[in-house]
Parts: structure tokens; C-alpha cells; sequence
């Protein structure tokens, strides 16, 4: 459960920090894991489709995992699945939600040394959660900070509506999608040690620059979540689980939305 200044800064801010939720030896036995994975590179059909920008691009070597709990026959697709559905999360979603938490996604991030970063974009534009917001749980699996990408948010952006993203630099960010920080507000990078978990609100404007360090990765676990009482959510979501892992069925938008088309899997 959150106690009452982190449930306030939740409201006023859109993110709040709980440190060391993850053991030492949980966080290195998650590394081992996604490392023996994907040992002779990218998977077919776990790892995203980056589009390198060079020959020597670390992505195209390490791209993102893309929904790895969707795999349980893997011992990722275990462990990712556990750590949406994890009864340590639950009580925590929950409050932040006040409604019951409903698993959509997870991801895993290598970000190795010299790749690219993700642009600040916000979670809704994707997920599509109508009425409310989806919530992100962000385990972080290596020290992370602004030499080696680590996230940079814009706290109090979740109370401003989705906008439809610019073009990004696709020299800085493997995603094209960029959100400006809106007018009187900063953004902050998030120093985290591995074991740290960052809940963030799916309207929040965050993202991470490229990974700058010689030789520092910046692996993270990641699960995004609905509320129960949500009535659509994007299509590519589909299945959600309850922590039960009962499935959930929404209307699954699969329209272009406010902001066109989108032609390929997103975030
Ligand atoms: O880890 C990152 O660099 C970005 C992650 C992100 O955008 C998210 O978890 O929603």
C-alpha cells in the first residue's frame, strides 16, 4: 500500500518511486533470463522490429522485447508473467488506480550501451484506456540515470489531455513519436538503483535519452495496466488478465484514432 505523501504525489505529480521493491538476487536472476534469451540476438516473434540506423546500431543487436509474458513456454515469458501479475504489485496498483488493476503489457528493455533512447511520449496515446488512464510499473534492473538513458519524466504533465506526437529525432529515439514538454513545465530524469520500481500515470510525458555511458546497460522490466472499470482499450492489448489471470474482454479499439493511422504494433 502507499502511505498518504506518496499517494499525494501520485495526484499532484503522476509518478511516485518505491526503492529496493526487487531483491539483488531477484533482479540478477531477471538479467540472466532476458540475457540467455536473447544471446544470439533478436528473437523472432519476442523481440521488436527496430529499424537500425546504422551498421553498428546496438539496438539491432538488443532491440526491446515486446509482450515477453505472452510466451509461457519460455522461462522470460515466466518470469515477465509473474512480474505483471505479482501479488507484491497488486495493493500498490490498486491504490493508484482505486479500482482493481487489469494487466495488459509488459516489455523489456536492454538498452545497451550507445543505443538510442525513446523519445517523451505518453503511454494513453497507445493503450487507448477509455474512461480513465492505464499505469506503468518500471523495474529497474541496472543503476540507472541520465549518462546510461534512464527515464526522464515531466512530473504534472498527466493532468494535461493525450496530444497527438511530432516527428521525432530518430537519431536520439528509436520510436517517431515525440510529445514537447508542455510550456511552464521540466523535465527531470529519475535516478533509480536496480530493485527500484517507478509507477508512472499513462498520461504522464516521459521517455529516456540515448544510452551515453562506455559501457553501462540499462535493462528494465516493465507492465502496463488498466482499471477494471475501463470500458475500451487499444486492440493490440489483447488478452488482459486479472491477477488471477482470468482474461477481461473490452471493446478493442483498432481504429485509427484522433491521431490517424497506426501501422505497426505500438510502444
Ligand atoms: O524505458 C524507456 O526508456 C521507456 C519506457 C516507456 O516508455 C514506458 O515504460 O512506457
Amino acid at each position: 500500500m502507499l502511505n498518504a505523501t506518496e499517494k499525494e504525489q501520485f495526484i499532484q505529480e503522476g509518478f511516485v518511486v518505491r526503492k529496493a521493491f526487487y531483491s539483488a538476487d531477484e533482479v540478477a536472476a531477471i538479467n540472466q533470463a532476458f540475457m540467455d534469451e536473447n544471446k544470439e540476438g533478436p528473437v523472432a516473434g519476442l523481440s521488436d522490429s527496430i529499424k537500425a540506423i546504422s551498421p553498428d546500431d546496438p539496438l539491432a543487436r538488443f532491440p526491446r522485447m515486446m509482450h515477453p509474458h505472452r510466451h509461457p513456454e519460455k522461462q522470460v515469458g515466466q518470469i515477465a508473467l509473474e512480474f505483471m501479475l505479482s501479488p507484491r504489485l497488486e495493493p500498490i496498483l490498486r491504490d493508484l488506480f482505486e479500482d482493481e488493476p487489469i494487466g495488459a503489457q509488459t516489455m523489456f528493455y536492454f538498452k545497451p550501451p550507445g543505443a538510442r533512447g525513446q523519445a517523451l511520449h505518453q503511454d494513453n496515446f497507445y493503450l487507448r484506456v477509455k474512461p480513465g488512464t492505464c499505469m506503468a510499473a518500471w523495474l529497474a534492473l541496472d543503476v540507472t540515470d541520465a549518462d546510461n538513458g534512464g527515464m526522464r519524466i515531466v512530473p504534472g504533465s498527466h493532468r494535461n489531455e493525450v496530444v497527438c506526437p511530432e516527428e521525432a529525432d530518430l537519431n536520439q529515439s528509436f520510436s517517431n513519436h515525440f510529445v514537447a514538454v508542455p510550456e511552464g513545465m521540466r523535465a527531470v530524469d529519475v535516478e533509480m538503483q536496480p530493485g527500484d520500481i517507478l509507477f508512472f500515470n499513462g498520461s504522464l510525458i516521459h521517455g529516456s535519452p540515448p544510452n551515453s555511458s562506455e559501457n553501462r546497460f540499462r535493462r528494465s522490466l516493465i507492465a502496463h495496466y488498466i482499471p477494471a472499470a475501463c470500458e475500451e482499450v487499444g486492440h493490440w492489448y489483447r488478452p488482459l488478465m486479472r491477477f488471477n489471470q482470468d482474461l477481461v474482454q473490452k471493446d478493442f479499439i483498432d481504429d485509427g484514432g484522433p491521431c490517424g493511422v497506426m501501422v505497426s504494433a505500438p510502444h
